[in-house]
């Protein structure tokens, strides 16, 4: 059916009585205008439109602009997760991004639980924004994530496997299909990697026993996401995504999954690193992880996907049960804290760049006070990011765009 909007059917109606006055002959020939008392009056003005948001405050004085991404432009896109609501307010973390940045990850704004809380129905709104703001802003889009458990509403998981498997499809191809051309890369699978690493090769690895493990009885869920992802879109790039690549134990699981993949021919482009650092994690572990996977397959592409490095290090028991956790250091650490934060971010960076199949790197976050990382596993003042809570530059962002930048 035809749909017409208030203002056509207004200009429709217009048209038809001068018809009918005309044909009644009311106005005398066909071209004399119709008399001014029965001209239907001008259709209402639009509402105003609303007020534009605040311009972003400026980022601080003395930093270039474009500086980070130009420090990198030869070796990986410089990306950044953000949300459409720092966009909307106009926060420092949106006008650095767009200063500093060039690629962007929506930070929770393409998750199933966002997109599709019920069945049937897909509300895009907020993600086009972002998305279509990234590219405004020549920035590329990193798409995160197709599948994950910890935002799988609850009715993707019912029925028979033809059923569960159908449902995915049609997820996956109506998120997919909706981006193309937008968003170029996916991670299609987010955390299925088994966590079991305290007990060694006695534990369940390599599957995770995510919800959709247990529902399906198996890891062919992850060929389903994969499968559906490349028909929906052929050009665009399939990542899997995990934390801890840092493990051996773990990585040597993500690396068997991997495999298990490409020798069941399902198509598979690259690893997402997400490198949630702590002070106890070894940067040349963590580089390990990418050396590895391009030893173990020719010609996958390796992201890091969600850098960030907590100043605290955190027992078990902290994440857990929130017991034995480090003290707050509060809102301005030590300097000698951020000062090995940037030690080891250059010697990250460096082994980084040293690595041509790492093709991105995201920051998860802009600005300090943006981190996830300020309320998990508890509350507390986290500073992981490259840019303080006043939008300046930390002794990392030095660090890593200054060779001759003296730390300390
Ligand atoms: O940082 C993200 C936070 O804002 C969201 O509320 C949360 C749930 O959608 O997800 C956080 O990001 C996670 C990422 O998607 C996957 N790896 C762990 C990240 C931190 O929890």
């Amino acid at each position: 059916m035809v749909e017409f909007s208030k203002r056509d059917r207004l200009k429709l109606l217009g048209g038809a009585s001068a018809l009918l006055l005309s044909a009644c002959g009311g106005g005398g020939s066909a071209s004399s205008p119709a008399p001014s008392a029965v001209v239907p009056p001008p259709p209402p003005p639009p509402p105003p439109p609303p007020p534009p948001p605040p311009p972003p405050p400026p980022p601080p004085t003395g930093l270039t602009d474009g500086l980070l991404r130009d420090t990198f432009r030869n070796d990986f896109v410089m990306g950044a997760a953000l949300s459409s609501f720092q966009v909307q307010r106009g926060d420092m973390s949106a006008s650095l991004a767009q200063s500093q940045f060039n690629g962007i990850t929506p930070e929770f704004q393409l998750k199933a639980d966002v997109i599709a809380p019920n069945e049937g129905t897909f509300d895009f709104g907020q993600a086009d924004e972002l998305v279509d703001w990234a590219i405004a802003n020549g920035m590329e889009v990193r798409g995160h994530a197709l599948l994950w458990h910890e935002a799988t509403p609850a009715y993707f998981l019912q029925g028979t496997n033809a059923q569960i498997r159908t449902r995915l499809e049609t997820y996956i191809s109506t998120v997919v299909e909706h981006f193309r051309g937008r968003i170029t890369v996916w991670d299609v699978v987010n955390e299925v990697v088994s966590t079991d690493i305290f007990n060694g090769n006695n534990g369940v690895g390599p599957d995770r026993r995510t919800e959709w493990f247990e529902a399906v009885g198996s890891g062919d869920y992850l060929d389903w996401a994969f499968l559906a992802a490349r028909a929906a879109d052929p050009n665009a790039q399939l990542f899997i995504n995990d934390y801890n690549t840092e493990n051996s134990l773990k990585r040597g699981w993500l690396i068997d999954i991997v495999r298990r993949l490409q020798d069941r021919n399902v198509p598979i482009d690259g690893v997402g690193h997400q490198m949630h650092i702590r002070p106890d994690t070894s940067i040349s572990e963590a580089l390990q992880a990418i050396d590895d996977v391009d030893n173990e397959f020719m010609g996958l592409i390796n992201h890091v996907t969600e850098l960030d490095m907590d100043v605290y290090t955190n027992p078990g028991s902290c994440w857990e049960s929130q017991t034995n956790c480090e003290a707050d250091m509060g809102p301005n650490p030590p300097e000698e804290v951020l000062n090995t934060q940037a030690q080891r971010m250059r010697e990250l960076f460096n082994g980084l760049k040293a690595r041509s199949s790492v093709e991105s790197v995201t920051m998860w976050g802009v600005m300090d006070g943006d981190s996830w990382l300020n309320s998990s596993p508890i509350e507390r003042f986290n500073h992981p990011l490259l840019f303080d809570r006043d939008g300046e530059p930390k002794a990392g962002f030095l660090a890593i765009t200054d060779d001759n930048y003296v730390i300390g």
